[in-house]
């Protein structure tokens, strides 16, 4: 399997290296169904160039893949995407993207290691890929935020609704986002470190 990059590999350049004000560094994880925009999410918001595992779909994937409602895709992750974006000159984030057919799934435990939270990407024509998804990451205690990637032909829900088809808790941050767009893409994260930090202040409530 060849690890594709989105320009020719001519060294290092000056973004590539870590600032020396960098003092703390967090692995998150970009989740979802088949062809939700993982992918793109974290190619458009890395500050350098980011690693993806792209492989054209082929008919050996006829009947073992779900491409139900993204039949015009062509290429799918394979094992991970890679990208990385800084927050503020101290915080670095490391994003990992998650391959989003089934039966590549099995490596999901090993992106999840050491990670402290996950944005879970949506396409709202196709909820029901979602719940497994969001199953696996209740399962681990994972910290999770819900972003809704703004695909054209998709009916716009109210977020209430959302969550309660989804059966999201009402403490699930969920935000609007295309995944297309740099400054969406980091929101969405930014919803993420806010909501972890969220859990950190917060202290449990005490049974009586
Ligand atoms: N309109 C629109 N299209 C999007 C958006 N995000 C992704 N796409 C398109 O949707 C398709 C799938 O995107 P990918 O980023 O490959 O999806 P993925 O979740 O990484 O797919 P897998 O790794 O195969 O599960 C691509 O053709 C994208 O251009 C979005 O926010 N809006
Ligand atoms: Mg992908």
């Amino acid at each position: 399997m060849d690890c594709k990059i989105s320009e020719p590999v001519v060294g290092p350049r000056s973004e590539d290296y870590l600032p020396a004000s960098v003092s703390t560094a967090v692995k998150v994880v970009i989740v979802g169904g088949f062809g939700v925009g993982k992918t793109t999410l974290v190619g458009s918001v890395s500050e350098i160039r980011p690693l993806t595992t792209e492989e054209t779909m082929t008919q050996a994937g006829v009947g073992v893949d779900d491409v139900a409602g993204v039949e015009r895709k062509t290429e799918t992750t394979v094992a991970m995407d890679f990208g990385r974006i800084s927050l503020s000159d101290e915080l670095v984030l490391y994003l990992f993207g998650t391959p989003g057919q089934q039966r590549f799934w099995f490596l999901w435990n090993g992106l999840f290691e050491g990670a402290l939270g996950a944005v879970v990407l949506i396409d709202s024509r196709r909820l029901d890929d979602s719940f497994d998804v969001i199953g696996r990451l209740e399962e681990r205690g994972l910290p999770f935020v819900v972003a809704i990637n703004a695909f054209p032909d998709a009916p716009s829900y109210p977020m209430s609704e959302l969550r309660a088809a989804m059966d999201l808790p009402d403490d699930v941050p969920m935000v609007d986002c295309d995944a297309r767009n740099r400054a969406s893409s980091r929101d969405a994260l930014l919803t993420l470190m806010r909501y972890l930090y969220t859990l950190t202040t917060t202290t449990p409530e005490q049974p009586r």
